[in-house]
């Protein structure tokens, strides 16, 4: 079942916010391809991403992108050609393309960002792709969603994304070296050999300008995605991905919850005495701790009282 383009886009924009998915929602997932497509800026991926959507309207898949990248032509910011071309895909029934605000998190992924892919995934997308700037930290996220990361990059880059690229080097399922056309490499695809019983990282050259080497790109990400189904790794990538997001999603409760507590008056109490030395920092954590835990203890609590209040109001009024 498709959900219509104008009640995805509202799911979508609650989502942003900080809402939550539906857990019905959440119950449709786990049926559609995730594609991570990540590196540095400037090195074509929203062009690429551009080009394989092509590819794979023309195999019937439907395509969810969700965009990262502040300097992405998805964005908006784009040239008018740019604008035309993604025009023409966002009339497209089967395409559904979203550029995310990156107001904290400098192009990486967010707790909104899973539930924006589940959302995709709930809504009948075949394949959802996520372009992310691979600078830093963001890369290893990237690969904690995706079931398939492919990292981009071109030739002659400077020194500082050279350093970069190691840690991109590491999460790559696909290397692409885009902007053949610009360096005269044109091997359509180098490196090792690829199947789906073994996977060895294949390196594939592409212009996103021509068009050279993104048939070559879809094949080697449809047999990646064959030696996950057949290797058992696709489960244990998605049993890692369920495990990132509970663990992010813990820890910003957690923050929120120690924030919280800061303001209270025993909190208050506390510092005033660690800042008359009558109280070590090491101490004060460990009143901090008992104090945030038992308050969480008396919430869940109270939340468990007023949810079985509830159902037994439930009951009573369907009697
Ligand atoms: N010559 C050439 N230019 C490209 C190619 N791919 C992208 N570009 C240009 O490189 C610039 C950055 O592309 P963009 O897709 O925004 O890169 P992103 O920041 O990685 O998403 C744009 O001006 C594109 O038109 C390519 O294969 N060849
Ligand atoms: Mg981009």
């Amino acid at each position: 079942m498709k959900m219509r383009d104008n009640e995805l886009t509202k799911l979508v924009t609650r989502l942003e916010s900080g809402g939550p998915l539906p857990t019905e929602l959440y119950r449709r997932t786990g049926n559609a391809r995730i594609l991570g497509i990540t590196g540095p800026p400037g090195v074509g991926k929203s062009s690429l991403i551009d080009r394989l959507i092509d590819n794979l309207r023309r195999q019937d898949k439907t395509v969810g992108v969700i965009a990262i990248d502040p300097t992405s032509p998805i964005s908006g910011g784009a040239l008018l050609g740019d604008r035309l071309r993604m025009q023409r895909h966002s009339e497209d029934e089967g395409v559904f393309i979203r550029s995310l605000a990156t107001r904290h998190h400098h192009g990486g992924v967010t707790d909104s960002t899973s539930q924006i892919v589940h959302a995709l995934d709930a809504a009948g997308f075949d394949i959802v792709i996520v372009e992310t700037v691979g600078t830093g930290q963001d890369e290893v996220e990237v690969a904690e969603v995706a079931d398939t990361v492919v990292v981009v990059l071109m030739p002659e880059l400077g020194d500082e994304i050279q350093r970069a690229k190691s840690g991109l080097m590491e999460i790559a399922d696909v290397l692409v070296i885009n902007k053949a056309d610009l360096f005269n490499a044109h091997a359509p695809a180098t490196g090792p050999h690829y199947s789906a019983l073994k996977w060895e990282r294949p390196t594939i050259h592409t212009s996103a300008k021509s068009g050279e080497g993104i048939t070559t790109l879809c094949g080697a990400m449809d047999v990646h995605h064959a030696y996950l189904v057949h290797s058992g790794k696709l489960a244990e990538r998605r049993a890692r991905a369920v495990r990132a997001e509970v663990t992010r999603l813990l820890q910003s409760r957690m923050a929120a919850s120690i924030l919280c507590a800061l303001e209270g008056p025993q909190a208050q109490t506390i510092l005033t005495d660690v800042a008359k030395r009558k109280l070590d920092p090491y101490d004060a954590v460990e009143k901090l701790t008992k104090e945030i835990l038992g308050s969480q203890k008396r919430s869940s609590k109270h939340a468990a009282t007023s949810t079985r209040r509830q159902t037994k109001k439930r009951r009573k009024t369907r009697r």
